[in-house]
């Protein structure tokens, strides 16, 4: 998880996963927060709840997550904000359904379920016209193409272009799905999912973070 000030949802979202699952079915878990050396308490709740914090001083989403994933040594990865946004509540069923059908990556679509408050009308607009450019310009079929949970083998990011060569900020999230999705060999899905509302201040800027990753996605498109 990214975290950048996260203090008041950061508790809610590690304590919302179901460990006991993953201890009966002998899945050895590992918390990792990748923190953009937040100033509140964010750091500290989760060391208490038992996460590993790698401290990532450069600024951005993407630039966490590239960090991040470079960094963890599980098999498989899931990811989420550290807003209380994602349902860490259900990833163990999302990662026994990336075993049970033998997939490579899986992103969650959130308009199956938006849960009261969770998505204004303006984000939902958005990110609509967002999934519409990118499905047009890739030709792939996604409904949700800003959904920041992904569940995953590690061993696909081998497969696509390197960590270091995605955006640093939001269009990381497209980014990942484009790769993994046109890549051959690696076997994609998008599952239907659930958004909670928001704990603590946002960060996403919208109008200036929406023309970014709709600018990426052309520009994406045209870089070979
Ligand atoms: N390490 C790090 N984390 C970041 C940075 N910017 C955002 N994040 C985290 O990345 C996640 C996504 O940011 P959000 O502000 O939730 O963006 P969003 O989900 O598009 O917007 P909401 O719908 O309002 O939640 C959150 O957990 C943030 O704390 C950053 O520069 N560095
Ligand atoms: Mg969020």
């Amino acid at each position: 998880m990214p975290t950048l000030n996260e203090e008041v949802g950061i508790g809610k979202t590690i304590d919302s996963i179901n460990k006991e699952f993953f201890k009966k079915n002998n899945w050895e878990l590992e918390i990792v927060i990748v923190d953009g050396d937040s100033k509140d308490k964010t750091q500290e709740i989760a060391k208490k709840k038992g996460a590993k914090i790698i401290v990532e001083k450069r600024k951005g989403y993407g630039r966490a997550y590239k960090t991040g994933m470079s960094q963890v040594t599980g098999d498989i990865i899931v990811t989420g904000d550290g807003d209380a946004t994602y349902p860490f509540d259900k990833i163990h069923e999302y990662i026994q359904m990336l075993l049970d059908e033998n997939l490579d990556f899986i992103t969650t679509d959130r308009f199956a379920e938006l849960k009261h408050g969770s998505m204004s009308v303006k984000h939902a607009f958005g990110n609509i016209m967002l999934a519409s450019t990118l499905r047009a310009l890739f030709l792939i079929n996604i409904g949700d193409s800003q959904s920041g949970m992904w569940i995953f083998k590690k061993e696909a990011l081998d497969k696509i272009q390197p960590l270091e060569d995605f955006n640093d900020g939001m269009p990381f999230s497209e980014e990942i799905k484009i790769e993994m999705f046109t890549t051959k060999h690696i076997k994609s899905k998008e599952i239907p999912s659930t958004l909670y509302a928001r704990e603590g201040a946002v960060k996403l800027e919208s109008f200036k973070d929406g023309w970014k990753n709709l600018k990426f996605l052309f520009k994406k498109r045209i870089t070979p």
